[in-house]
């Protein structure tokens, strides 16, 4: 099973971003030149934009009538072709699915509420994004498609390259960074995994004696294979072996923990919240139609993990590049919901706490401080700088499923170029 790390990158030009890969007829100069076609498909209108200078292609579907229904608001759907083969899904679409209805409805605290918001399913095999996988691991996913840490990253390469004229396009200006419940850096979120399942502020998961084999376990094999892949850079061995390693210590301790989503430790093994029911709305035919999608809907996507898995993604630390990525000027949020122990909020915290940049030893040192929405405390944060932490409460792995309102006010500070700030 992929982890999913809701995530948002924030550009300054995001309209015209936007409006510039959708083809639309704002675009000016010969970067953005191409040609437009319109092709009517099973009776939906698909647009394809055709990129001159790359090749690369964008079909989409404008306002299907799937999800959002807002008059004045426009939604647009489709493939970016990276390659000859790889095709990756834009989707917008503001909805819940309240109650474990079958159908969506509004959210009022939809983020494009605020925004205008371009989601994309990736790495090539999740959600509708199809085609031939050839990616390995977040580095080699980063130049495709452009989210989190790896991605803000690879933009500011590319704009430096853009800069001094060795590199011929346009530049991208990222404005803000944001990862929920992210994994950051296995070394520090293996071992936090165990203080969480004893220490969360709910229930424990196991008792300090199983834990203190864990710890023993975690330090004789899991860790030295950690370290033994964090010197090195390149696609080794000891990543792969530092997987297997972590994850033989971690299935020999899952049976002393009781049943709970891991999502969301408050809920039983199948749990009700966020309902699954979306799944099979996306994966209904008319739908799938309606909004120009050319592969079913895949949730989780094996052939997406095996890769990574063997490449030894997870037990690299991504550290030293998001550090680079907020000493760069870039605002960088990181938050979890208190209740996922997935990427628990305590190796969240140890990882944020170890970012270095010119503000880490004031940032590091500071106590949190409640984060409150109209006086009432919703979590607990922290903020120098560029950099900000926020611990949500009551909230499983997707933030903003869960505490849709704090997410909406913490997403808008965060645009805003702001410490995020209690109201
Ligand atoms: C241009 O910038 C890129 C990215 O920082 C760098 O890799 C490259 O060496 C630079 N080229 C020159 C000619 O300075
Ligand atoms: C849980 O917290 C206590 C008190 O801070 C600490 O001594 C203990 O080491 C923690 N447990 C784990 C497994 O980290
Ligand atoms: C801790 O949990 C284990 C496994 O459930 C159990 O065998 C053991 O008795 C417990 N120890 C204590 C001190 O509660
Ligand atoms: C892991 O490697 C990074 C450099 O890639 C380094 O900054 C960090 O200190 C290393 N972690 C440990 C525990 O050695
Ligand atoms: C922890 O490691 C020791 C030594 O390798 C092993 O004997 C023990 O079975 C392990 N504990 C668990 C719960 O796997
Ligand atoms: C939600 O709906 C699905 C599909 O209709 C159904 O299988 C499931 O039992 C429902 N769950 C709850 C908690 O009602
Ligand atoms: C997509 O899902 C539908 C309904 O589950 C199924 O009938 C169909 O065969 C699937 N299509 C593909 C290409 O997997
Ligand atoms: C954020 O980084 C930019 C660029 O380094 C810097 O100019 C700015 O002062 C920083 N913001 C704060 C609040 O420190
Ligand atoms: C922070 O919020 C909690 C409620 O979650 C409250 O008990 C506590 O007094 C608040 N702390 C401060 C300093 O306001
Ligand atoms: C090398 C390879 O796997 N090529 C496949 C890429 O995807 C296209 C269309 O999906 C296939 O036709 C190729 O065989």
């Amino acid at each position: 099973m992929l982890i999913q790390f809701p995530s948002f990158l924030a550009v300054s030009v995001l309209a015209s971003l936007a409006a510039q890969v959708l083809g639309l007829n704002i675009l000016q100069g010969s970067e953005f030149a191409g040609k437009r076609s319109v092709e009517e498909r099973d009776g939906v209108v698909h647009t394809i934009f055709e990129h001159d200078a790359t090749g690369a292609t964008i079909d989409y579907v404008k306002n299907s009538g799937i999800c959002e229904t807002t008059p004045g608001v426009n939604q647009y759907s489709g493939y970016f072709s990276v390659g000859k083969y790889e095709h990756v899904v834009l989707e917008n679409g503001p909805c819940q699915f309240y109650n474990n209805a079958s159908t969506p409805s509004l959210n009022p605290y939809s983020w494009n509420e605020y925004a205008n918001m371009i989601y994309v399913d990736e790495p090539i095999g999740t959600g509708f994004s199809y085609g031939n996988d050839t990616v390995v691991g977040t580095v080699s996913a980063a130049p495709f498609i452009l989210i989190p840490t790896e991605f803000a990253y690879y933009f500011e390469q590319q704009n430096a390259a853009i800069h001094n004229k060795s590199l011929h396009a346009e530049k991208i200006n990222l404005v803000a960074l944001g990862i929920n419940n992210g994994w950051y850096d296995a070394i520090i979120q293996e071992r936090e995994y165990i203080s969480f399942s004893v220490n969360n502020t709910y229930y424990p998961l196991i008792n300090t004696s199983i834990a203190d084999a864990y710890v023993a376990n975690y330090t004789a094999t899991c860790l030295p294979a950690l370290l033994a892949c964090n010197s090195t850079t390149e696609e080794t061995p000891q990543c792969h072996n530092a997987e297997q390693q972590c994850n033989t210590v971690d299935s020999s301790f899952s049976a002393y923990y009781p049943d709970f989503d891991p999502y969301d430790i408050r809920q039983p093994g199948s749990a009700p919240f966020p309902p699954e029911t979306y799944v099979n709305y996306l994966n209904d035919p008319a739908v799938l139609k309606a909004i120009g999608a050319k592969t079913n809907y895949s949730e989780c996507s094996d052939a997406v993990d095996v890769p990574f898995a063997q490449f030894g993604d997870g037990s690299r630390s991504f550290l030293p590049t998001l550090s680079s990525v907020v000493q760069s000027g870039i605002t960088v949020l990181i938050w979890a919901g208190d209740a996922d122990a997935v990427c628990d909020w305590f190796g969240g915290f140890a990882s944020v706490n170890a970012i270095e940049y010119s503000g880490s030893a004031e940032f590091s040192s500071k106590a949190v401080q409640n984060y409150t929405l109209g006086g009432v405390a919703k979590g607990t944060y922290k903020s120098v700088g560029n950099l900000s932490w926020l611990r949500v409460f009551a909230s499983g792995h997707e933030v903003p499923a869960f505490q849709p309102e704090v997410a909406l006010q913490v997403f808008k500070q965060t645009l805003q170029k702001k410490p995020i700030s209690p109201t």
